[in-house]
């Protein structure tokens, strides 16, 4: 079963929007395998985003990624990766459309709530990152087999 990688920034908690995010794939019918709410070290940060590390605004992702607590999720379900980037919408605020988190909930392109793993190789990266495997929970909702 496919699985990604998201993460809560830090504006998406102090804004509040844990729970309503959360709720989000909750009710698309993903399920939840893997939670932890962490400040992330400069070490930690400066991986997950090495892939831009030549770009100009790296410091300053840097530095607000490590600014306060996020919430890192693994989630799992039928086409997960490609989804959950639908829901989270475009990086760019004037092309994150209205029902996507980012195009509801945000108006910047640095502060834009939420993360999500791009491609089925960076998720797995960024799970091996962030979670042991035994952090992980492999399980089936009970409730609704109709979804899964
Ligand atoms: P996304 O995959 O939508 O999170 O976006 P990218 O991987 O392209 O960018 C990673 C993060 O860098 C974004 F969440 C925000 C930040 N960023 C900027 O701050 N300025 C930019 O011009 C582009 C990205």
């Amino acid at each position: 079963m496919e699985r990604t990688f998201l993460a809560i920034k830090p504006d998406g908690v102090q804004r509040g929007l844990v729970g309503e995010i959360i709720r989000r794939f909750e009710t698309k019918g993903f399920t939840l395998v893997g939670l932890k709410f962490l400040q992330p070290t400069k070490e930690l940060a400066e991986s997950h985003y090495a892939v831009h590390k030549e770009r100009p605004f790296f410091p300053g992702l840097v530095e607000f990624i490590t600014s306060g607590p996020i919430v890192a999720m693994v989630w799992e379900g039928d086409g997960v990766i490609a989804s959950a980037r639908k829901m989270i919408g475009a990086t760019k605020p004037l092309e994150s459309e209205p029902g996507t988190i980012r195009g509801d909930l945000g108006i910047n392109v640095g502060r834009n709530i939420i993360h999500g793993s791009d491609a089925p190789e960076t998720a797995q990266n960024e799970i091996a990152l962030w979670f042991k495997s035994e952090e992980l929970v492999s399980w089936q909702p009970q409730m609704t087999p109709w979804l899964h």
